[in-house]
């Protein structure tokens, strides 16, 4: 093979404001391995950020949106088969299988570090590697920790500028021996002299690592979000999570959000949905007319870092910087703050284009244009949509967005020392059996709900959709070590917190999902949401009333407000029923989920499903 680089490896050239001789290190034996044509230290500036635009634009990744209608925009077109992550290809490489656990892919360490040995070896060659310095967290912040991702792909450094704080000051922090996770990423495609390249390159094998103990990912042949952006889910969820159990903190699928009643008392919560169940549009919700006075704010929409603090409550921050948020079905009605931020300064990935320029998805607007261009470049018309049910945009089409262009942002949303959390909420998209609310009578019926929570597949993932499958706290795809380690992690958190004298958050288990006959959603969902959340907000204040129910406490008719909205006493009890049977069932899904995790469960839950199964037979 020809290599252009063959007589010298491009030049590592760090710039004067890299002082950290391992990140310098690592960067020379990476480029050394990799081969790329040259090295690019990325500054994060505003600059460098439009420079990297402009070629992507020439090189046909991708288009610049219409600047009157979408100023400073651009749309990204993935390869038809790179369009979401990939569980079967994720990997947590810990020295004993055991430590991953039985809902991880795992293999040895040394065997994967020979077979990456092998895929990375000259496969940025002819492309460039840009090294992203990037903070998770308030630069500085005690709480925070700073990531290095080494990339051949120029559409993930300017992603990561939007999703993290990344950039020259990231180098100031990490001064002469400050501590980084390494990151090396390519999209496994080089280029010897003389190709072509590709509008999206990437390869048929992916391999999305993480070796939990040494603290490094490597990923390879998708350039698509979480496989791609290093710093959210391999960082911020599978390597942090980890760090979290070695240290006494939580890394979780979370987003945070503040809400302010009208008389002005304030609380943050945290909920864990599965992957593209609606966890931005729940963090930017805005609350109906008729319960006026009440407020949401946002602190992030899909990931957060809890820590104790000194007086026992639990702290929250988003490791983040923006959102990479699902496109489909957002509209000026199920999520009015989301389309405010889009207006501007937003990346589009896998959207269609609209004539004049701009862009449209499914969901948009009731009625789609007479043209577009759909996600894979090809004309669309709703005629042919009707005829092939071939979708403008792809389902797992997102936007790269600030969070600082959220109109509802929380003032604290950058305050390293976080937000304190009053309520965990876990959810999970199911069509029948999980009534609307259920509040935990304690931290360890919290958990329980939490670890056996199910929830029907969504396109974020490669493979197949609407099937539920257990996904426990909403982190199976995320977890970087053993589940039930994991469990019980929560389990003797609460406890240490508990017998400091603290008050733990509450835990609510919720649904918004349930269908009637016709497969249409009963419960109307997004601002209606506040109507559950408010009455969370005052069983946290000791102001609403809950009833028993076999798997803990939930409202009445009566105890949720519903000013403002035609919703009867009949289709709030086909929301909130229990079918004895279905819940038979439910628990012996329960069962055989502990039965996989058997290794290190704590008793606590499975004492736990025999008393609800007992309650559930009486
Ligand atoms: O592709 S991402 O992992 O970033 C999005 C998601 O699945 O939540
Ligand atoms: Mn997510």
């Amino acid at each position: 093979m020809n290599h252009p680089n063959m007589g010298g490896v491009a030049l590592v050239n760090p710039p004067a404001f890299v002082k950290n001789q391992k990140l310098i290190d690592w960067v020379t034996e990476i480029v050394a391995l990799t081969r790329p044509k040259q090295v690019i230290w990325c500054d994060g500036s505003q600059e460098e950020y439009d420079r990297l635009c402009s070629e992507m634009v020439a090189a046909g990744t991708m288009k610049k949106l219409n600047p009157a209608k979408r100023p400073n925009s651009y749309l990204a077109n993935s390869d038809p088969s790179d369009v979401a992550r990939v569980e079967d290809r994720t990997f947590i490489c810990s020295e004993k299988a055991e430590d991953a656990g039985p809902t991880n892919n795992w293999i040895a360490p040394v065997e994967m570090r020979s077979t990456l040995h092998g895929l990375f070896t000259h496969c940025m060659e002819g492309r460039t590697l840009y090294v992203v310095p990037f903070s998770m967290g308030p630069l500085g912040s005690p709480i925070a920790h700073i990531g290095v991702e080494l990339s051949d792909s120029p559409y993930v450094a300017v992603n990561m500028r939007v999703m993290t704080r990344m950039g020259k000051a990231v180098y100031d922090v990490l001064g002469t021996h400050g501590e980084f996770v390494p990151c090396v990423h390519s999209v496994g495609a080089p280029l010897p002299a003389g190709k072509k390249d590709v509008a999206w390159p990437c390869n048929e094998t992916k391999y999305i690592v993480h070796f939990p103990e040494t603290r490094e990912i490597w990923s390879y042949g998708s350039g698509y979000g979480g496989n791609a952006l290093l710093g959210k889910k391999c960082f911020a969820l599978r390597i942090a999570s980890t760090m979290g159990r070695d240290q006494g903190w939580l890394a979780e699928h979370m987003l945070i959000l503040g809400v302010e009643s009208p008389q002005g008392d304030k609380h943050y919560v945290a909920a864990a949905f599965p992957s593209a169940c609606g966890k931005t549009n729940f963090a930017m919700l805005i609350p109906p007319a008729s319960l006026h006075g009440w407020k949401v704010t946002t602190i992030g929409d899909d990931i957060a870092w809890i820590k104790p603090g000194a007086d026992g409550r639990l702290y929250a921050i988003n490791p983040e910087a923006g959102y990479f948020g699902v496109a489909p079905g957002t509209n000026s009605t199920t999520n009015a703050n989301c389309m405010a931020s889009l207006t501007r300064d937003t990346i589009f990935t896998n959207v269609a284009l609209t004539d004049d320029g701009d862009v449209w998805w499914e969901g948009l607007s009731k009625e789609a244009p007479a043209h577009l261009i759909d996600w894979q470049g090809k004309d669309w018309t709703p005629q042919d949509a009707q005829a092939s049910g071939r979708k403008a945009a792809h389902p797992n089409a997102r936007f790269t967005v600030a969070a600082t262009q959220n109109p509802v942002l929380d003032s604290a949303w950058d305050d390293p020392a976080g937000v304190p959390i009053s309520a965990f909420i876990f959810g999970g998209r199911r069509s029948t059996t999980v009534p609307l609310v259920t509040e935990a009578r304690n931290w360890t019926e919290g958990v329980y709900m939490a670890a056996t929570m199910g929830s029907e597949t969504t396109a974020a993932a490669a493979g197949q959709q609407g099937v539920v499958r257990r996904d426990p706290f909403a982190m199976l795809p995320f977890m970087g070590y053993n589940m039930s380690d994991y469990f019980a992690h929560w389990l003797s958190l609460g406890k240490k917190l508990d017998s400091s004298g603290a008050v733990l958050p509450k835990i609510f288990c919720v649904n918004w999902f349930r269908t009637d006959a016709n497969g249409k959603f009963i419960w109307p969902g997004f601002g209606d949401n506040m109507r559950v959340l408010k009455w969370m907000l005052e069983r946290i204040d000791h102001k609403a009333a809950a009833k028993e129910n076999i798997f803990g406490l939930t409202p009445t008719f009566d105890d949720l407000t519903w000013d403002g909205l035609s919703f009867s006493a009949d289709q709030y009890e086909s929301i909130t029923s229990i079918d004895h049977q279905a819940w038979q069932a439910e628990l012996s899904l329960h069962a055989e989920l502990f039965k996989k995790l058997e290794y290190n469960l704590p008793p606590e839950l499975e004492r736990t499903r025999v008393m609800l199964a007992n309650k559930l037979a009486a």
